[in-house]
């Protein structure tokens, strides 16, 4: 325990808590720019300054552990003018569109101005010239607007340990560009959108394709069709108004409408059916042929484009199973498009996700095109659709609650708890069972693979047989279990997990990176309530038992792992 003081008012804090943490304990909120709670401070911007009483000494508040007896003053006028000199030479040689920004309205850098009152700049305005990279499909990189803060570069090699983005140059040159300065697609980019959902300004943003969207929505020809990931459901409300976690479906149905789609399905519906795949895959191996185990998740399509990248000697372990978003598509121009006799090609699949990597997804194979032309037109993020529902004039909060359509639409909570680090794994965990005995479980929540714990193990125990199980969230955590699996490759032994889920984003897909802004683990939390409260709710709560599930086998499928099932609903993976 530490002893301070901050402007005169005496706190106790933890060693080891920084000035700015221990401020915010005392209602003081020091601005931050380069700062980002998910990260390791590194004290770039220098605008958390603060000084020491009666001292000329200043410190960075966002990386200064608190020493007893300090007493900080953390506002006072000469403070005030060296955060705001500080302001002053970020917004010289950055741009003036605020109009035209995509962070317009959320732009951490805007707000801070805005509320030191900045009216005009004592510095010459000079502008680099940097172009913009748009060669991504996922994310936006415009080097103009950066404001050199480095959380993006942070994000991806701490928390995503891919070091696709780093500074490149010196003094006045230097920029933010992926590593040897190449395109951001010629990069080792994984798409995840993490650095997107971390950056303050409109520096790094998601490729907006709402353009495209409204087009398709006012073509008569067109038959305009919509699903919506787990994790939209308990993040969208956050740019409402709601608290994160205010679990939103039938309200994000009715907008959907409102905007024009004519089906509205929900991904969690094909979640059920990859459990039902990847289930039945599972479970065959661990009968049958032990020794190809482990089976690791592939529906996320940044940890895909990671694994091909490298791991490409895991690519047998790969579930062949597609991601619901992908599963979904599929059935919308095959199996709906049938059912209601519209011509698949007429259709117009938009899927809305917390995510940017699934707009790679939706293009990244010829699997992807098991309709006979692309499954999914567009993939848009959370962000994008709340740019739509806004500027369509749908007053959200007052919407009344709807239904998602029937044949792709009905879900089970297993379906749900996809959008959480764990849930995939849990919901197979949930199918497994019952796969292997024939019986249903009493409990169906498994508590060890929940959590923000960065690689989460647990032994299972299925009537006497043990599954053992790995969960890991954030790419950085990847490492030590499948170093785990490689090892024992080496040695010749048994691997030590039959089965194991990886997501790239920490916490899973409710803080994916097209996901509202702000997220932290705090935001996490909440998130991931909203995703347990959804499956508690849920009338069935296990793959198998969803009814519509049950019907898309008897009438369209035959059985799991059927050769139509093969042919629509699982993919390759090539290094
Ligand atoms: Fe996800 Fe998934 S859970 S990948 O995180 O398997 O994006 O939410 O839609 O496809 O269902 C994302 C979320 C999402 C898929 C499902
Ligand atoms: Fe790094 Fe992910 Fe951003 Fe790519 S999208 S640069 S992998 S953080
Ligand atoms: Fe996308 Fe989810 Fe993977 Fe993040 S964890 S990249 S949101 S699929």
């Amino acid at each position: 325990q530490v002893n301070l003081k901050i402007n005169g008012n005496p706190l106790t804090v933890e060693q080891g808590t920084t000035i700015l943490v221990a401020a915010k304990k005392v209602g003081v909120r020091i601005p931050t720019l380069c700062y980002h709670p998910d990260l390791t401070a590194w004290a770039a911007c220098g605008i958390c300054i603060v000084k020491a009483e009666n001292s000329p000494k200043t410190f960075r508040a966002c990386a200064t552990p608190v020493e007893e007896g300090m007493s900080i003053i953390t506002h006072d006028p000469e403070i005030v003018e060296i955060r705001r000199t500080v302001l002053e030479l970020i917004l010289s040689n950055h741009p003036n569109d605020c109009l035209q920004c995509p962070r317009s309205g959320n732009c951490e850098l805007q707000t801070i101005a805005a509320e030191f009152g900045l009216r005009e700049s004592p510095y010459q305005k000079v502008l680099r010239g940097l172009p913009a990279d748009h060669s991504s499909p996922s994310v936006v990189l415009n080097p103009e607007k950066c404001i050199l803060c480095g959380r993006c570069v942070h994000v991806c090699q701490e928390m995503q340990n891919v070091w696709a983005l780093e500074f490149i140059g010196r003094g006045h040159k230097v920029r933010i560009a992926p590593a040897a300065d190449v395109s951001l697609n010629d990069s080792p980019c994984i798409k995840c959108g993490q650095c997107s959902a971390h950056c303050p300004v409109g520096a790094i943003y998601e490729n907006d394709e709402t353009g495209k969207v409204w087009a398709a929505l006012g073509d008569k020809e067109k038959y305009p069709v919509v699903q919506i990931a787990p994790a939209v459901r308990v993040a969208v409300g956050e740019a409402f108004g709601y608290k994160s976690g205010e679990l939103l479906t039938g309200k994000l149905y009715s907008a959907l409408r409102r905007l024009g789609f004519r089906a509205v399905f929900d991904t969690n519906f094909t979640a059920d059916l990859t459990i039902m795949e990847e289930g039945s895959e599972f479970v065959k191996l661990f009968k049958d042929e032990p020794d190809k185990l482990p089976l690791v998740t592939s529906c996320c399509p940044a940890w895909v484009d990671y694994l091909e990248k490298y791991y490409p000697d895991l690519i047998p372990h790969f579930s062949t199973a597609k991601s619901p978003q992908a599963m979904l598509g599929a059935l919308a121009k095959t199996y709906y498009a049938e059912k209601n006799k519209i011509a698949p090609k007429n259709i117009f699949m938009v899927s809305i996700m917390p995510c940017t990597a699934k707009k790679y997804e939706i293009s990244r194979s010829t699997e992807m095109c098991a309709s006979g032309q692309q499954d999914i037109n567009v993939s848009l993020t959370t962000r994008e659709l709340v740019r739509m529902i806004k500027a369509a004039g749908i007053d959200f909060n007052n919407l009344p609650d709807d239904k998602a359509d029937s044949i792709l639409g009905e879900y089970t909570g297993a379906g749900t708890i996809f959008g959480v680090t764990g849930g995939v794994l849990e919901a197979a965990l949930r199918t497994g069972y019952h796969l292997l005995t024939g019986e249903e479980l009493d409990n169906v929540e498994f508590q060890d693979v929940r959590g923000l714990g960065g690689v989460k193990e647990a032994a299972v125990n299925i009537k006497g047989t043990t599954v053992n199980v790995a969960v890991a969230h954030g790419v950085a955590n990847v490492q030590q279990v499948l170093d785990k699996v490689k090892a024992a490759k080496v040695a010749g032994q048994p691997s030590p997990y039959h089965f194991i889920e990886v997501m790239a984003c920490r916490g899973g897909c409710v803080s994916g990176g097209g996901q509202p802004y702000g997220a932290t683990d705090e935001v996490r939390r909440l998130r991931t309530a909203g995703i347990y409260q959804d499956d508690r709710l849920a009338a069935k709560r296990c793959s198998h038992q969803n009814p519509e599930i049950q019907k898309l086998y008897k009438d369209f499928l035959n059985q799991p792992l059927s050769e139509k099932s093969h042919h629509l609903l699982h993919t390759k993976y090539q290094a």
